[in-house]
C-alpha cells in the first residue's frame, strides 16, 4: 500500500507478474518435464504448501520451444503482491484489505477496446489451429483426458442486452480444434448459453487459457449479475483494461493475454467430458456429455505462458487459499451492502475448497442477530452457490482459526437448538453428496446447516466466561517462559 493506504498492482499482465514474483525470488524453472505425469506431480509437491515456489515449466517435452506453463501464482510473498498489498499481511488483513480498498463504493472503469495487442503476435486459423500442442498436463492419475483450461475464464456475452461477462469454466482438449467448456447451471456463461440455445444459434466464446493473474482470479470469484469482470478490474487498477476484438466473434479479448481460444459452442453438439478431479477432492462429476468450443482461432504472444491452476483434492490447495482471501472479503461486502450491522469477521475456510465451510463472527446487538447474519451468509451472492455449513459466532473469536472457529461452535451451540436448516440451496455438480438419481434428473441443489455459535443472546451475561488467555497474557508467558520449549519438538 502506499502512504495513503492505497494498494498499488504492480503489474498489467502475467510477464510482469512473472517478473514482480522473480523479484521476490519465488521462481523457480523446471525443463524437459513430461505433461503426463511429471506436471501433476510438481503440482502435488508444491500447491498445497503455503510458501510453495512458483514452478515455470520450459521445454515441455513434445511442445514447441518456448512454450511455457505456470504453476503456483498464489502463494508466498507473492500472495499479496498479486493483490497490490504489503507483503507482510496476514491472510485477514489481506482479504480485509483487498475488501475495503476495492468492494466498498469504488466505481468500475469500463474496458477500453484497442486495436491492437500482443495477444495477437501470433495468429492460428484453418488448418494452423492445433489446441494439441500447448502444454496442457493429465493433472490429476485418474483425469479423462488434458486440461488446458484450469488458470482459465471465457468471455461471453448476453444475446439480449449485451451484458459481457468473464468466467473460469474447466477446459479439456479434446482434438486439435475442439475444447469442452463445463458451465455449471446458474453461472453466467450458462445463463448465457441457454439463451443462445434457446434461439437455436451457437454462442460465441473467447477461452483465455493464460494471462493477467487479477484476470483469472476474478473470472472465478462471484461478481455480480450483469457486470463485466474486466470493468472491474479496470476500477481496480484506476485505469481502463485494454481489450481487442476477437477475429471471429468481434468479442473483446485482453489485448496482453497469452493464449486464447475463439469459437462457437453449438446447441447441438456434446463430447463426454472428465472425469476430473475436483475441487471437493472426488471425482463426483464422472465423465458425461459437456458443451464444447469449435475452435476457429487460436492467438497466442511469443513464447506463450498457459497458467495453471489445478484442484488438489482434499485438504487446502492454492485455489482455496486465494478463494478464501477473496470469497471471504465478498460474503462479508454482500452481507454489509444487505444491512447486517456489525460483521466483524468472515473466512471462508480453505478445506472444503474455501466454498462449504465459512465462519462468521458478529457483535450481537439485538435478538435474532445471529440468525440474519447466517442466513444471509449463507444465501448471498459470494456464497449461495455450493456452501453447507455456516457458524455465526461472536466477536471475541478468531474466525480465521480453524480450531478457535470449532472451538466456539461446540461450546456456544446446541445442536438441537442451534442449527437452522435451508432446503434446495444451489450446489456444485462437484458435491459427491448429491444422490445419483437426483443429480440424473439435474437438481443441483442441497441442505445448507446454518449453526448459531454465539452465546444466546437473551442470556448472554449469563454465559461463563471464558478461561482462554488474553492475546496478553499469551504473549506474555511466551515471552517470560517459552525458553522452556526451546530444543524439544513442538
Ligand atoms: C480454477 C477454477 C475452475 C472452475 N471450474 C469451473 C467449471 O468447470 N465450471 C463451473 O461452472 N464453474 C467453475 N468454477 C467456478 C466459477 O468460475 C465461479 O463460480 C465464477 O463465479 C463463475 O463466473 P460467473 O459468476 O461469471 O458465472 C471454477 C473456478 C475456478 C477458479
Ligand atoms: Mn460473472
Amino acid at each position: 500500500m502506499t502512504a495513503n493506504n492505497k494498494p498499488v498492482i504492480a503489474y498489467n499482465d502475467l510477464r510482469e507478474w512473472l517478473a514482480e514474483a522473480e523479484r521476490l525470488g519465488e521462481v523457480r524453472i523446471v525443463r524437459d518435464a513430461d505433461w503426463k505425469e511429471d506436471v501433476g506431480l510438481v503440482a502435488e509437491a508444491i500447491l498445497r504448501a503455503e510458501n510453495g515456489p512458483c514452478v515455470v515449466f520450459e521445454d515441455v517435452q513434445g511442445c514447441p520451444k518456448g512454450f511455457r506453463l505456470l504453476l503456483n501464482m498464489f502463494a508466498g510473498r507473492r500472495r499479496n503482491m498479486t493483490l497490490g498489498f504489503p507483503t507482510e499481511l496476514t491472510k485477514w488483513e489481506l482479504s480485509d484489505g483487498y475488501r475495503e480498498a476495492f468492494l466498498t463504493g469504488r466505481h468500475n472503469i469500463p474496458h477500453e477496446i484497442v486495436e491492437t495487442g500482443p495477444i495477437f503476435e501470433n495468429i492460428l486459423m484453418g488448418d494452423e489451429i492445433d489446441v494439441e500442442k500447448f502444454p496442457s498436463p493429465i493433472w490429476h492419475d485418474k483425469d479423462g483426458g488434458r486440461y488446458i483450461g484450469t488458470g482459465t475464464y471465457s468471455i461471453t456475452r448476453d444475446p439480449d442486452d449485451g451484458w459481457l461477462n468473464a468466467g473460469a469454466y474447466r477446459g479439456q482438449v479434446f482434438d486439435k480444434n475442439t475444447v469442452g467448456i463445463l458451465m455449471a447451471p446458474g453461472h453466467h456463461g450458462a445463463i448465457h448459453c441457454e439463451k443462445y440455445f434457446k434461439k437455436g444459434e451457437p454462442m460465441p466464446v473467447a477461452m483465455v487459457v493464460g494471462g493477467d493473474p487479477l484476470a483469472f482470479l476474478l473470472g472465478g470469484l462471484e461478481a455480480p449479475y450483469g457486470v463485466f469482470e474486466f470493468d472491474m478490474i479496470g476500477g481496480m487498477r484506476g485505469k481502463p483494461e485494454k481489450m481487442v476484438r476477437g477475429k471471429i466473434t468481434g468479442l473483446p479479448i485482453p489485448a496482453n493475454a497469452e493464449i486464447v481460444i475463439e469459437g462457437y459452442v453449438h446447441p447441438e453438439k456434446r463430447i463426454v467430458e472428465g472425469p476430473f478431479g475436483e475441487w471437493t477432492g472426488h471425482y463426483a462429476g464422472g465423465a458425461k456429455p459437456c458443451t464444447v468450443i469449435d475452435v476457429k482461432a487460436i492467438y497466442h504472444r511469443n513464447d506463450p505462458i498457459l497458467l495453471g491452476v489445478p484442484p488438489m483434492g482434499a485438504g487446502p490447495d492454492e485455489m482455496a487459499r486465494y478463494r478464501a482471501v477473496m470469497r471471504s472479503a465478498t460474503i462479508k461486502q454482500n452481507m454489509t451492502n444487505a444491512g447486517v450491522p456489525d460483521v466483524q469477521q468472515v473466512w471462508c475456510h480453505e478445506v472444503g475448497g474455501a466454498r462449504m465451510f465459512h465462519g462468521v463472527s458478529i457483535k450481537q446487538r439485538y435478538p435474532g442477530h445471529a440468525t440474519q447474519a447466517g442466513l444471509i451468509a449463507a444465501q448471498c451472492g459470494g456464497s449461495a452457490y455450493a456452501s453447507k455449513y455456516i457458524v455465526v459466532t461472536d466477536e471475541d473469536i478468531d474466525v480465521t482459526s480453524l480450531e478457535a472457529l470449532i472451538w466456539a461452535m461446540l461450546t456456544r451451540s446446541d445442536p438441537r437448538e442451534s442449527i437452522q436448516i435451508i432446503d434446495n440451496a444451489w450446489d456444485s455438480p462437484a458435491d459427491p453428496r448429491i444422490p445419483p438419481e437426483k443429480r440424473m434428473t439435474g437438481d443441483m441443489t442441497h441442505s445448507v446447516a446454518v449453526i448459531n455459535a454465539c452465546r444466546p443472546f437473551h442470556w448472554r451475561d449469563k454465559f461463563p466466561i471464558s478461561n482462554t488467555p488474553t492475546a496478553e497474557i499469551a504473549r506474555k508467558a511466551r515471552d517470560k517462559f517459552g525458553w522452556l520449549l526451546d530444543g524439544l519438538q513442538s
